[in-house]
């Protein structure tokens, strides 16, 4: 599919390039681009140059605007608008509600956005004060995005004035194609506001089957349930450079029942990147049922989300229940009442392909950090402050690799902490132990809930754990009890202490354990100040193995022949 899409992207490229004349050295090139898309080693970089030639073909589309067939789309899709009359249902809690909102403060985000793409030429323009029944031209521009959203063809671009729009529910159901998306867009500089005016249920509804759109570079506020909608068998969308808060889910993917199936088809290929996600009763960004698969979550802020509301009990920052091929990088999820970054809940098949979750800062989120039900690989991962486990994965039989995370500081603040063990895999939540495949390397564990207060703080691994390869670890959180491990068999006791990790107790019952290090891991600065860098003196600087480890930290340093525990490398 995604082949197709590039191909189809790629030979429109050309074409238009080429003012829509193929010769068979087209033919020649795009076979060319074919085969180096079908060697594209991983999503990352199939998305990406999926939506990098898109917008090449936009500009190009633009360029030749003259040259350009106007007929249009031969089927405009036809859809029965859905009402959102469905409430999402949250997710059930397991855990005991945080009782009251703490961290109300959010920290100014230290992400670095990338600009809004200067744009070579808008096919049409929209402004506050226009009219619908003008042409859309610079000077005689449209009043609204639903108009916009109803007029424009595969290929244009509308662009927003700054200012504020009122804005009723907008139902988006022109496609573009795949050699030419159609562009809602932020002129350059601009800031458009679509204001709901705390009547609109939704304000952005793509419809189901819409696909190949973009919308970049708006402000959505004062709506009451969904800030954007994609409702299902909606298909390679970019969103980006959004500012969407409030309602009861700033950004939905797919429509029905949450224990159920989807009432449409899956949501795919999804790009959300450069975005500020903030103050959702539920889940800020929620892709419930789903399944929501060829994903990418780029550069988003998400924050104070499930603080409160009358349903409350904790809601998570980003929540997928289902989906595979699914990419969260260098997010910043933080200060939400319930989980920060939750995936595959309710894929309980378990082994979930393609999901990977890196360089992230997760911080002060209320209930867990970042949970993986049913796999995938989590590296670079800055976890601290949480008030429940920070990280709980493979409670579905699942291969599951955590490499060169920072996990501290956790179930540490007393105004919205519990205490449970930091790290869980293989819980048997759902009766017996689920079969777990554990890579577990180079992650520091340490200072995780209050020594003060007793109760497990340690990492716990379940019954159908097996260590794929455990090592390289630091681990100072509880002395008397580092590590439960329920897998091991003809011991009193499942936890093993500081010391005996320490003095090989732990690598003679399993096999495992190389370069595993029991003492304090000298941080830049502990609580309250957390910064996580190491000291020069720290033990974990090049403590860590080079097999497996990531190229880069999480602040895109590369790593060396001899790679520092956690994720920076010094
Ligand atoms: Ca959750
Ligand atoms: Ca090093």
């Amino acid at each position: 599919m995604k082949h197709l899409f590039i191909l189809l992207t790629l030979a429109g490229l050309l074409l238009a390039a080429c003012g829509g004349t193929p010769t068979p050295d087209i033919e020649a090139t795009v076979q060319a681009a074919i085969a180096a898309t079908q060697a594209a080693p991983d999503i990352e970089a199939t998305v990406q140059a999926a939506i990098s030639a898109t917008q090449a073909v936009q500009a190009a589309v633009t360029a030749t605007q003259a040259a350009q067939s106007t007929e249009m789309p031969s089927a405009e899709p036809t859809i029965t608008p859905m009402p959102p009359t469905d409430t999402p249902v949250p997710e059930q809690p397991t855990h005991t509600p945080v009782s009251e909102p703490a961290g109300g403060t959010p920290t100014p985000s230290p992400l670095t956005t990338t600009e809004i793409p200067a744009l070579g030429a808008c096919t049409y323009y929209v402004a506050p004060g226009g009219n619908d029944s003008a042409p859309g031209t610079e000077a005689q521009p449209w009043a609204t995005f639903q108009h916009a959203a109803d007029s424009a063809q595969p290929g244009d671009a509308v662009c927003f004035w700054g200012g504020t729009y009122p804005t009723e529910e907008t139902h988006l159901t022109r496609s573009g194609t795949a050699d030419a998306l159609i562009t809602f867009i932020a002129y350059p500089g601009e800031a458009p506001i679509l204001d709901g005016g705390n009547s609109a249920a939704e304000l952005l509804i793509l419809d189901p089957g819409t696909s190949y759109l973009r919308v970049s570079g708006f402000a959505l506020q004062n709506f009451r349930i969904w800030g954007v909608e994609l409702s299902g068998d909606n298909r390679h969308i970019q969103l980006d450079h959004l500012d969407v808060g409030g309602g009861e889910a700033s950004i939905h993917f797919t429509y029905g029942e949450t224990e159920g199936p989807p009432a449409e088809g899956p949501v795919e290929h999804i790009v959300l990147e450069d975005s500020t996600i903030h103050g959702s009763q539920y889940s800020a960004v929620d892709c419930t049922p789903g399944p929501c698969n060829h994903m990418v979550i780029r550069r988003v802020e998400i924050y104070n989300t499930g603080l409160e509301g009358e349903a409350f009990y904790g809601s998570d920052g980003l929540e997928f229940a289902r989906g595979h091929d699914v990419l969260v990088e260098d997010c910043y999820v933080h200060d939400n009442g319930g989980d920060g970054i939750d995936l595959n809940s309710r894929d309980r098949e378990g082994n979930v392909p393609g999901i990977i979750v890196r360089r992230n800062r997760v911080v002060r989120n209320h209930l867990n950090g970042i949970k993986l039900w049913a796999g995938g690989r989590m590296e670079n991962n800055l976890v601290w402050g949480q008030g429940d486990s920070a990280v709980w994965v493979g409670t579905f039989a699942s291969s599951v690799e955590v490499v060169n995370n920072t996990i501290a500081y956790n179930m540490w603040d007393p105004a919205y902490s519990e205490r449970n063990w930091v790290f869980v895999a293989g819980y048997p939540e759902f009766g017996s132990p689920p079969a777990v495949q554990l890579t577990l390397v180079n992650n520091i564990f340490a200072f995780n809930a209050d020594p003060t207060q007793g109760g497990p703080t340690g990492i716990y691994l379940g019954a159908g754990v097996e260590l794929v390869r455990e090592g390289h670890n630091l681990y100072w959180s509880r002395g008397d009890g580092e590590i439960t491990a329920e897998f091991v068999s003809g011991r009193d006791d499942a936890d093993f202490t500081r010391a005996e990790i320490a003095d090989g107790t732990w690598t003679a019952s399993t096999g495992q354990g190389q370069g595993n290090i029991t003492s304090e891991p000298l941080f830049v600065s502990d609580w309250p100040e957390v910064d996580l860098h190491l000291n020069a003196g720290s033990p974990a600087v090049n403590a860590g193995s080079a097999e497996g480890a990531p190229a880069d930290d999480i602040e895109g340093h590369p790593r060396d022949a001899t790679p520092d525990m956690g994720v920076y490398e010094q």
